[in-house]
């Protein structure tokens, strides 16, 4: 999904001082235990992502379904048809996070199972979400659920998708259906992953459904019934947590996909032009909707929007920030992917700049992105909803990993209130139109035969969640 950044190019507490072994008697890291150069606060988040149509299987009512079998949609024609087929392997996921001594589970439940046919809500769907919830208290892990991760039911589609004047009710009433009927105890909601990338990817790009090629300026629209629906959905969510019998206290927000952007050129002025840009409108304009209560959008010669929304001023209560890579902005790859026309596919240089496998590893990127957040949204707690690194080999996994933990407890030394931070992913999955060539796991997946292995990496998760901190 990364591919959406093509959208760019075509627009023009306190820490643990000290490592207690007794609490993990028993456990081999009890007799290893060295000092903690690197403590996170108490309370910190362990946590490790996923989402439903990359893992679950049999997403039948989804917009993807009938796509992603279009030749051509999908690298190598894959689909999500079995994925990790998780929905029949709870056990097997629930026995990974053990492993991992996650403290809380980024998952997303899949709104086109819950409500396949508009109105009808699926029993058995709802049961099935309930008792992994239940198996997730049982395990002592929270879960942090995303309303809304790319897909989309079939029917929502058929009437127009956000666009649609009925979306924020229908959305409203769905996550009604979430927390009442799913998870009433959930204190960590994601409503809509990466709206810029769904955005974008589908509306600008049409590179995912509903595969359309608006001009920047039409899909103004989509994002404002995106964020009607976001407004209605985080003041819901509250309204129910906190008129129960024993009041709730929960954190709603978004999770941004945050680029870093950098001049290819230090010293080229169009170069840093680019950068400042796609800055503002990719990693901004919409994060800031939330903050303001309205759209702002000012690309030079291209849109200029003020649009107030009601209801979303203040929507959220933590800043989700997906995080994996840096952009060097480069004007005269730019210029050029500008002016090929619309339908001749980017050029081998760009595909190849954006492929998974090619992301590079910029700690910096996201240390520079967290100071900025806390200084555009002050006092805001911070979560990283995503961050990970396609490598099968697992050969740069733990550098990465090490590197973009040891990035963010920099930050939080200097005060930024970084409350956890979520893996991308749990184990290998299906990477929406790059099909299972990138693998993002902890653990590794046969897909022959659903069986898991973890994979180095998944042993120096758990190690740094067990002592909450880095040695
Ligand atoms: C996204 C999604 C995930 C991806 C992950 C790796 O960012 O596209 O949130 O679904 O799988 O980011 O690309």
């Amino acid at each position: 999904m990364r591919n959406s950044v093509f959208a760019l190019f075509s627009l023009f507490g306190l820490p643990v001082l000290v490592f207690s072994g007794m609490s993990f008697m028993g456990h081999p890291l009890a007799f290893a235990a060295p000092a903690l150069t690197h403590p996170f606060p108490l309370n910190f988040e362990w946590c490790v992502a996923t989402a439903a149509h990359q893992i679950e299987g049999g997403n039948t009512r989804s917009d993807w379904w009938d796509w992603e079998k279009i030749p051509g949609n999908i690298k190598h024609g894959d689909t999500a048809a079995v994925a990790t087929d998780s929905w029949h392997h709870m056990d097997r996921d629930i026995e990974m996070l053990r492993e991992l001594h996650v403290t809380t589970y980024r998952f997303s439940v899949e709104w086109a199972k819950i409500e396949p046919l508009r109105g009808q809500i699926d029993p058995e769907a709802v049961l099935h979400y309930r008792l992994f919830v239940e198996k997730l208290r049982q395990a002592k892990i929270q879960p942090m659920i995303t309303l809304q991760h790319f897909t989309l039911p079939q029917w929502f589609r058929a009437l127009g998708g956000w666009e649609w004047e009925g979306a924020p009710e229908a959305f409203e009433a769905y996550t009604q259906v979430v927390q009442r009927q799913i998870a009433p105890d959930a204190r960590y909601w994601v409503t809509i992953n990466e709206p810029m990338v769904h955005l974008l990817g589908g509306y600008f790009l049409g590179n995912v459904p509903p595969q359309e090629k608006r001009k920047l300026k039409h899909v103004i629209p989509v994002m404002v019934g995106l964020l009607k629906a976001h407004a209605r959905a985080y003041h819901a969510l509250h309204h129910e947590a906190e008129n129960r019998t024993h009041p709730l206290q929960i954190q709603v927000g978004m999770a941004n996909h945050l680029r870093y952007f950098q001049a290819a050129k230090r010293f080229n002025p169009l170069d840093q032009f680019f950068a400042r840009e796609f800055d503002l409108l990719w990693n901004w304009a919409l994060p800031d909707s939330l903050r303001t209560g309205k759209l702002t959008l000012n690309v030079p010669a291209l849109v200029h929007a003020d649009i107030a929304i009601s209801g979303l001023q203040g929507s959220y209560d933590f800043f989700g920030i997906n995080y994996y890579t840096r952009d060097r902005t480069s004007s005269s790859l730019i210029l050029k992917e500008l002016f090929r026309s619309a339908n001749t596919p980017p050029s081998a240089e760009a595909q190849a700049l954006y492929s998974p496998e090619n992301w590079e590893s910029h700690p910096e990127g996201l240390e520079k992105l967290l100071l900025k957040t806390a200084h555009r949204f002050p006092g805001t707690p911070i979560f990283i909803t995503e961050n990970g690194i396609a490598d099968a080999k697992d050969l740069k996994r733990p550098g990465y990993l090490r590197d973009h933990l040891l990035a963010i407890q920099r930050v939080v030394q200097n005060g930024a209130p970084v409350q956890g931070y979520c893996h991308w992913s749990l184990l290998d999955n299906f990477e929406w139109i790059h099909g299972y060539g990138p693998k993002f796991g902890l653990f590794e997946v046969n897909f022959n035969t659903q069986m898991t292995t973890p994979r180095m990496s998944a042993r120096q998760f758990s190690k740094y969640a067990i002592q909450n901190g880095i040695d």
